[in-house]
């Protein structure tokens, strides 16, 4: 087994810091202040290829797997979970949705587009009532001629006010059928669908959050993606790979909080020494860095297993759960060893704590992680 990065990682690893020490690291602590969406931020994305990481370049993308895309995901996470998040539900979500379910049509007429960043995508399971209980989902479509009528709401979608395009889970069926559930493109300013920005969110403000509003919105049936019914198991297989995507995310938040929480250590004096010099930090260091190597290997070995298209339903659970709770807990540290510092603004220990803690929610909390590797050991 290899555990060096190969060429692609490094090359994309450079890239992403490098965007991302001029691009983001100047502007985050605004942007988080401001609950401000960086769409120009995306938009160069887009130009350096990775707002379509892993899609092929026949649809646009730039042809790498899941490696890459993990390694991109670190870099960015390192900097800013909100934008992180924000490059992370675009691609696994929105794009990967139509990359690996949509018709050839779909795919030749929106990919390219998520992949430039000409459009921002959006991905819509969750409603206000309906959070890890997906399946009980209260949006319904009803067929009408050549079209479906969609009435209904979803709730905390990344993009929903600035995505260009919203893949949506929707109820054509009976309740708890879980064949009884499609999936749709719906383009922005098709009338009747509109959104709301959800404000005052504790972490990832950078990452814009929206109420999704459905009024009487005519689809037509091209947009179904894949066939009518298999929404609620495509949605599944999405979020097994949308998970790596969290827990590659989540290494890179908990290796920014390490890395600013050594770099403190080294300059902050107390009792006539750095502070690192005490044990009572260095093993504080030592199991922050022992815990985020870990996080790292489970995340490398579930994205080994997507691009061997392997099944990724337990090795992404494992990823995310451990992940993000290594970041919730990296973050916490770090604070502790900034002291009063690190409960201030002016020091980043609190904003990866913050934005580390969506970690363990989005795409599936903790629970719903350790229910699905239960099952899947179980079974
Ligand atoms: N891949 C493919 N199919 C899957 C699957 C997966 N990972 N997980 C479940 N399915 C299939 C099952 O095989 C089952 O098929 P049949 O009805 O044909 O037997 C069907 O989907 C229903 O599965 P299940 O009975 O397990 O559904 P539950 O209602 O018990 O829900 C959980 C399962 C809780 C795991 C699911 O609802 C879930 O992941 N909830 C969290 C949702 C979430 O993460 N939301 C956050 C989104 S933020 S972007």
């Amino acid at each position: 087994m290899n555990f060096e990065l190969n060429e692609n990682q490094r090359m994309i690893a450079q890239m992403v810091r490098d965007f991302a020490e001029k691009e983001i690291r100047p502007y985050r602590n605004q942007w988080d202040d401001e609950e401000f969406f960086p769409v120009d931020a995306m938009k160069k994305m887009g130009e350096l290829g990775l707002l379509g990481i892993y899609i092929p370049e026949e649809y646009g993308g730039s042809g790498f797997g899941y490696y890459e895309y993990a390694t991109a995901l670190m870099e960015l996470g390192k900097v800013c979970g909100g934008v992180g998040l924000s490059v992370a539900a675009h691609n696994s979500l929105c794009s990967g949705h139509i990359y690996y379910h949509g018709t050839e049509d779909q795919k030749r007429k929106y990919l390219p587009k998520l992949a430039s960043g000409e459009f921002i995508g959006a991905w819509g399971l969750t409603e206000p009532n309906t959070g890890s209980d997906a399946m009980r989902m209260k949006t319904v479509a009803v067929k009408d001629g050549d079209y479906w009528v969609i009435n209904g709401a979803k709730n905390w979608i990344t993009h929903g006010l600035s995505g260009d395009l919203s893949v949506v889970l929707v109820r054509t069926g009976d309740l708890l059928d879980s064949n009884g559930i499609t999936a749709f493109i719906i383009e922005k300013g098709t009338p009747g669908f509109s959104a709301v920005k959800i404000k005052d969110k504790f972490g990832v403000r950078a990452s814009e959050t929206a109420e999704l509003i459905f009024d009487n919105v005519r689809v037509h049936e091209s947009q179904v993606i894949g066939q009518v019914g298999h929404g609620f198991k495509q949605a599944m297989q999405i979020l097994d790979g949308g998970r790596i995507s969290i827990a590659a995310l989540s290494c890179g938040v908990a290796r920014g909080a390490f890395e600013a929480a050594t770099k403190y250590a080294k300059e902050r004096e107390q009792f006539g020494q750095p502070i690192a010099n005490f044990q009572a930090i260095g093993f504080k260091l030592a199991d922050m860095a022992t815990e985020i190597e870990a996080a790292e290997l489970l995340t490398f070995q579930a994205a080994d297993l997507k691009n061997r298209k392997q099944p990724v339903t337990k090795a992404g659970a494992f990823a995310k759960y451990f992940s993000s709770e290594v970041a919730v807990k990296c973050g916490n540290e770090a604070m502790q060893i900034m002291g009063g510092y690190g409960y201030t603004k002016e020091y980043p220990a609190e904003k990866y704590l913050r934005d580390a803690r969506l970690m363990t929610i989005g795409e599936g909390t903790s629970e719903i992680q350790k229910l699905v590797i239960s099952r899947e050991i179980l079974k």
